[in-house]
């Protein structure tokens, strides 16, 4: 029996109040998309079947190197942190899955958190690993590189870390090892593009050889930050290279955040569907860099025209193709599970656009150089309000209508603020 952390009649005291209404709204959506030819159960049942996973540093209140401002009840360890990953499933019923990031959690007992996980319905995705700080106790420092670090002996203890994530991940369940390291450099000058890339392989491979044979390892590409002017792995294209170099069970992640602005990635995702190596995601929204912001909340649009290439690859059935779904955000003025319950839905909200897509049509406006009408199939689609979809597909796994509302009336925020201690924040004192 799968522990609650919502209690049961709050929840259901408030899909109570908005039963009506959906069914109401579900309905006249259902009759609309049947006209075209579309059944809202089919789509209705894929949406229930598309789950992402939660980043546990992510239900934490995240900061900028200016200052990070806690909020009430700042989850203390990975244990509360999974506690609050089992709220945001059990109202969303999106998210059965935590991706762990080591050290920052501390996973002195695999076994143990592993029951815990078991008890609140939970599973690990993808393990990440650190080497882009130093961890308390730790030999040799990473300032200069971790795993394309000058240094053999630095580079060896990165190795043995990601291989440490790997036994962690075995113990829990986890099938993926994801790999960004902060490594590059400052200046022009400074560090050699070739020789610090080939280094980078070569460690690389040696986790590799550990990767279990049901495992897959993802290398995740960052244009810059924390380097400023050079990034070993900085774009997608290298990322492709160090994929095909390491072999089958190598994949690329796409963090949406990671580009440059204006930068098509649905075509980066596009092209590496093509070549099989389309990893899995780190969703989450920016305006200017690196933002971390909430899935959804700044370009909704992009977020859809990724979820086209995916919707297309998965109707065509393309080879090898089984993207990783996680969200990988910073909130720093929002409550962690909110802005998480909020990412999901607009992550399933996008699944769902997609499904929508008339593909014939659309195929043969591309085929016959039909542009405006090609461009209007792609936003009719995304112009639809699926929100009945989602909701519907929640109250039927035993979520919440409205998740959001649900999570504000059952007050988890005000009683684990009790038992948790409050967190100084302040300045981080380094601008
Ligand atoms: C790097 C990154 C990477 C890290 C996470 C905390 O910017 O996207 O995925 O593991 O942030
Ligand atoms: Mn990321
Ligand atoms: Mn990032």
């Amino acid at each position: 029996m799968t522990e609650q952390k919502i209690a049961a009649g709050i929840l259901a005291a408030d899909n109570e109040k908005r039963g009506n209404t959906l069914k109401a709204d579900y309905e006249a959506l259902g009759d609309k998309l049947a006209r075209g030819g579309i059944s809202i159960e089919a789509i209705t049942d894929k949406v229930a079947q598309f789950f992402v996973a939660v980043p546990s540093w992510g239900v934490g209140t995240g900061g900028t190197r200016f200052a990070r401002f806690p909020g009430q009840g700042e989850p203390r360890n990975i244990f509360d942190k999974l506690e609050d990953c089992a709220v945001i499933h059990e109202l969303t019923r999106a998210t059965p899955t935590v991706s762990l990031h080591i050290p920052w959690d501390k996973v002195d007992d695999p076994k143990r958190l592993k029951s815990h996980g078991d008890a609140l319905g939970l599973g690990f995705d993808a393990m990440n690993s650190n080497t882009f700080s130093d961890a308390m106790g730790q030999e040799r420092s990473y300032k200069f590189g971790s795993l394309s670090h000058t240094d053999a002996a630095t580079r060896q203890q990165a190795v043995e870390h990601n291989i440490e994530c790997i036994e962690i991940g075995e113990a829990l369940g986890s099938k993926a090892l994801t790999v960004w390291i902060g490594d590059g450099s400052n200046f022009p000058g400074q560090s050699d593009f070739t020789r610090s890339f080939e280094r980078y392989l070569d460690s690389m491979k040696a986790i590799y050889k550990r990767l279990p044979g049901d495992w897959r390892i993802f290398s995740e590409h960052k244009m810059y930050e924390p380097a400023f002017y050079s990034t070993v792995v900085q774009d997608w294209g290298t990322n492709y290279l160090i994929a095909t170099e390491l072999g089958e069970k190598a994949f690329c992640l796409v963090d949406l955040g990671h580009h440059a602005p204006n930068v098509n990635i649905e075509m980066i995702v596009a092209r590496l569907i093509q070549f099989k190596k389309l990893g899995g995601f780190h969703f989450n929204d920016s305006k200017y860099g690196d933002d971390d912001l909430d899935a959804g909340s700044i370009d909704p649009y992009r977020l859809f025209l990724v979820f086209n290439e995916l919707v297309e690859a998965e109707h065509r059935n393309a080879e090898n193709f089984h993207p990783a779904h996680m969200i990988d955000q910073s909130h720093n003025v929002t409550d962690p599970i909110e802005s998480l319950i909020r990412s999901a839905n607009e992550i399933r909200r996008a699944y769902a656009q997609a499904l929508l897509v008339d593909r014939k049509a659309l195929e043969s406006y591309q085929e016959s150089n039909d542009a405006l009408m090609a461009s209007e199939t792609l936003k009719d689609a995304f112009r639809t309000d699926v929100e009945p979809i989602l909701a519907m597909a929640r109250l039927n796994a035993g979520g919440a209508i409205d998740p959001i509302a649900a999570y504000r009336s059952s007050g988890y925020r005000a009683t684990v603020g009790k038992a948790r201690p409050a967190v100084a924040g302040g300045s981080s004192g380094i601008v």
